[in-house]
């Protein structure tokens, strides 16, 4: 062989060692923990926040008149009312007696307002600030969110006929909201017994109080309850087997309290629920295989923060109404189940900080309506699905800290894509190095650094295994070719 040629081969082969080696130790953005879920609701208005709405068609002043024409049977002017309480009457005198005895022992001097409140005439308080009253007198509404409640209710809640005697032709002409709102305040002990006689109720809101102990079972026997709002208090224990039986049961919030154990048997048996919310308690165990049958119409669940383990249950995929889908913060394992694809009206989904493995399907343009998209710090692996550019609805994607490998694909973003964390993770290339000067491909609006990450990736094969990488094979060929050629001329 010619040695000069040699000589050159011989070049070669140092240049790209010393190009596999030189690499700076480049650091993979190790402080950008760019994780979902404490950032993330500030970036986007949480989903289906709201509150499940019963289907009773009642007006929005808590009345529904029914149509005499139509159902002769409920109108105001049947006996079967008028007989059960007297309608065109005013407030009862026990009912506002009730009332002024919350004034009195939940600190009503210290409230922000308190219009009414300390009147003496007991046929007055439909008039008293945020009590609202029906058309016939009954108290049907109150409101004493922020108002520095303090203390505890008192147990009296017997004295409210029309929560108890109401005829049932009345249950839907009715819509009894007595603790519609009474978030945010320092309210303490247990909700009072005496509820178990408002079987009308539909409605209770006391989120961000300071109540304590076990839920009350006897929320259980209220056959109209629709909204239970328990989150951020101090409640021990789990839901209570009673509330098993509450058929109306749409929506039910008890974030951010203590509660504990498997995940509840009670909840199982719900079938109308529509949101759960049981994020940040201390719930244990596997997420119930059955749960696709047994809440089949779920819009929201949110199991956040709770110390559930095992895989995502594949049932899961059949509950097709999910618009919100919340398991981060825990330590499931196993793969995302292909069902969970299909869940075709999903606009969050967020699965972050488990132990997820797998890969993350080109199936994933079944969900067309995703808005954000989260599964950082986990151990997915694979390549990138490129599906991930087809989905136009798209505002956040985090999937930082996964294991995802191969090739990032050369997608173009999604149009709405306004936060996407993708590194660390241990892409090797980009299939089309142009398409990181591309400002629309993904790539770019994921800040993902194609040459770096493949230098990086090529260092550590190189100083694993001692033997010329891809890179350095091709730079020996072009360098060998060239000087073929440069010979031959
Ligand atoms: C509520 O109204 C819808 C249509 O407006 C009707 O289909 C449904 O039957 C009503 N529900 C009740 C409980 O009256
Ligand atoms: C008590 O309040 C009712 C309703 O506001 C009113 O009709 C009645 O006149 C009041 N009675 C007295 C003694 O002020
Ligand atoms: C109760 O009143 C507060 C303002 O004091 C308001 O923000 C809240 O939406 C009301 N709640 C309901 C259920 O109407
Ligand atoms: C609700 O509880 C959570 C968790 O304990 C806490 O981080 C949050 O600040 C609480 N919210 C309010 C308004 O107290
Ligand atoms: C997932 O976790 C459960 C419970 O810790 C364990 O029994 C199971 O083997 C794990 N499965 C996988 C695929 O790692
Ligand atoms: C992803 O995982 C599934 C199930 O293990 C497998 O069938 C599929 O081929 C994998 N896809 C890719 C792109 O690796
Ligand atoms: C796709 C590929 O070859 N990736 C490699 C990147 O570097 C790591 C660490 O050496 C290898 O394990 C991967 O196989």
């Amino acid at each position: 062989m010619n040695p000069r040629l040699l000589f050159l081969l011989l070049l070669g082969i140092l240049v790209s060692i010393a190009y596999a080696q030189d690499e700076p130790e480049e650091s993979l953005g190790e402080d950008q923990d760019y994780d979902s879920t404490e950032d993330d609701s500030s970036l986007i208005p949480p989903v289906s926040e709201e509150e499940a709405q019963p289907n009773d068609n009642s007006s929005s002043d808590g009345i529904d008149f029914v149509d005499p024409a139509l159902s002769p049977e409920t109108s105001p002017s049947d006996p079967g009312l008028s007989t059960v309480i007297p309608l065109n009457s005013i407030v009862s005198e026990a009912t506002c007696s009730a009332l002024s005895q919350w004034y009195k022992e939940l600190g009503g001097t210290n409230w922000k307002t308190k219009t009414g409140w300390e009147s003496t005439n007991m046929t007055s308080c439909c008039s008293w600030y945020n009590v609202h009253c029906s058309k016939f007198g009954q108290v049907d509404k109150i409101n004493l969110s922020r108002n520095n409640l303090l203390g505890q209710l008192p147990d009296n809640l017997n004295n409210f006929p029309e929560l108890i005697h109401l005829n049932q032709y009345l249950i839907r002409i009715f819509k009894f909201e007595l603790f519609s709102d009474m978030s945010h305040n320092e309210i303490t002990g247990s909700i009072p017994s005496s509820i178990n006689s408002a079987i009308k109720l539909q409605t209770i809101k006391f989120d961000y109080n300071k109540l304590s102990g076990d839920l009350p079972p006897v929320l259980g026997s209220l056959p109209s309850l629709t909204n239970v709002h328990l989150k951020n208090n101090s409640f021990t224990g789990t839901v209570p087997a009673a509330w098993g039986s509450i058929p109306t049961l749409k929506g039910l919030f008890l974030s951010n309290n203590k509660l504990k154990g498997g995940f509840p048997v009670a909840i199982q048996t719900m079938p109308s629920l529509e949101v759960l919310y049981l994020d940040n308690n201390q719930f244990e165990g596997q997420i119930p295989p059955t749960i696709g049958s047994s809440l089949p119409h779920l819009t929201t669940l949110n199991l956040k923060g709770n110390r559930l383990l095992g895989s995502i249950p594949e049932s899961m995929g059949s509950i097709t109404s999910l618009t919100s889908l919340v398991l981060s913060h825990q330590m499931l394992n196993g793969s995302i189940p292909e069902s969970l694809y299909g869940l075709s009206n999903l606009v969050s989904l967020d699965l972050s900080r488990n132990r997820l493995t797998g890969n993350l399907s080109e199936k994933i343009s079944g969900l067309v309506k995703l808005q954000k998209l989260t599964m950082s710090h986990n151990g997915l692996s694979g390549p990138i699905p490129p599906q991930l550019g087809s989905l136009q609805k798209l505002q956040l994607l985090t999937l930082n800290y996964n294991m995802f490998n191969g090739q990032f694909p050369p997608a173009e973003a999604p149009k709405p894509l306004g936060y996407c964390y993708m590194v660390p993770n241990q892409f090797q290339v980009c299939s089309d190095t142009n398409s990181i000067t591309d400002v629309n491909s993904l790539a770019f609006q994921c800040a993902v650094d194609c040459a770096s990450t493949r230098r990086a990736n090529s260092t550590q094969t190189s100083k694993a295994s001692g033997q010329l990488d891809i890179y350095g094979l091709v730079t020996l060929i072009a360098i060998a070719l060239g000087l073929i050629s440069v010979t031959l001329l």
